[in-house]
């Protein structure tokens, strides 16, 4: 079993990899597409994430939907459970006790509040959010890469 959970981890690391590279490649102005590429999400840290703690204080991500095509989406649903912060070169996640405000801003925005980092972005070892969400009653992954400090 422990054997093939990590076959599955490596499968999923070598699929968001490169999922990654396609979505950056298709980015502008910070713009990311989902791996479905109908939406794009915009991610904003509101201050430097920081790792530990201390983090969930002040670390909080600003997330801003719009279609490929630029309109905002009316219809935004995810719960704390769908946006996971994962560390896909050492296959650990985090804690999940951040909390979700949808509609924070504009009806196309979400604000995710409280997130815990387990450890630092370090060298090789960055960390990625795994967001499915639903936008206009269809269905989404975001991975959104995120740099987290000391
Ligand atoms: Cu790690």
């Amino acid at each position: 079993m422990k054997r093939l959970v990590g076959a599955l981890l490596c499968l999923n690391l070598i699929l968001s990899v490169s999922t990654s590279v396609f979505a950056n490649s298709e980015a502008d102005d910070g713009w990311l597409a989902s791996t479905e590429g109908d939406y794009l999400v915009k991610a904003i840290p509101t201050a430097p994430l920081v790792a530990g703690q201390k983090g969930p204080e002040t670390n909080q991500l600003m997330l801003t939907f719009q279609s490929i095509a630029g309109q905002p989406v009316s219809l935004l649903e995810f719960t704390a459970t769908d946006f996971v912060p994962f560390m896909p070169t050492m296959g650990h996640g985090t804690v999940a006790t951040h909390q979700v405000d949808l509609g924070f801003g504009e009806e196309n925005q979400a604000l995710v509040k409280q997130i815990y980092f387990t450890m630092a972005t370090m060298a090789a070892h960055g960390w990625v959010i795994y967001l499915d969400v639903n936008l206009d009653g269809l269905s989404n992954r975001f991975e959104i890469p995120v740099i987290v400090g000391m």
